[in-house]
């Protein structure tokens, strides 16, 4: 009986170890994924007012397929926002449905963290009325 209880301890601190060791290649596969998002600085507002700057770091223009953080500074002296469209194609709308910032003013940063789930080619644009109009869009290519 002693005996019994005693390899039962010894399974129990086995399992544990197990359980901790399967959190631990979890948690780190977990932050490695949120690493591998690509991160795209913008500029609103450069180099002149009703515009965008972009770093790329491959091809200007092109964005991977997944997850991309677009990191907007406005480097303008108005507020801007930065939005990308939902659906690939027009690339010289006015407004679109999408997903973009709040009103970023002038020297301040904000994320947009945008999937893109299929090649095409998605417009982005400034949704602060006549800012479009007044060129604040482009076109991002995906895949
Ligand atoms: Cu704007």
């Amino acid at each position: 009986m002693e005996n019994i209880r005693g390899r039962l301890g010894v399974a129990g601190v086995v399992l544990a170890c197990a359980c901790v060791a399967l959190t631990w290649t979890l948690s780190a596969t977990a932050a490695r994924s949120v690493q591998r998002a690509t991160t795209i600085n913008v500029i609103a507002g450069a180099p002149t007012e009703f515009k965008f700057a972009f770093r790329f770091s491959g091809k200007p223009g092109a964005v991977p397929l997944g997850t991309v953080m677009f990191k907007v500074r406005n480097g303008g002296k108005l507020a801007h926002t930065f939005k990308v469209c939902s659906s690939p194609g027009n690339v010289n709308a006015n407004s679109c449905a999408g997903k973009g910032t709040a009103s970023i003013a002038p020297g301040k940063t904000a994320t947009l963290s945008v999937t893109f789930g299929k090649k095409g080619t998605y417009e982005y644009l400034c949704t602060v009325p006549g800012h479009a109009a007044a060129g604040m869009k482009g076109p991002l290519t995906a895949g």
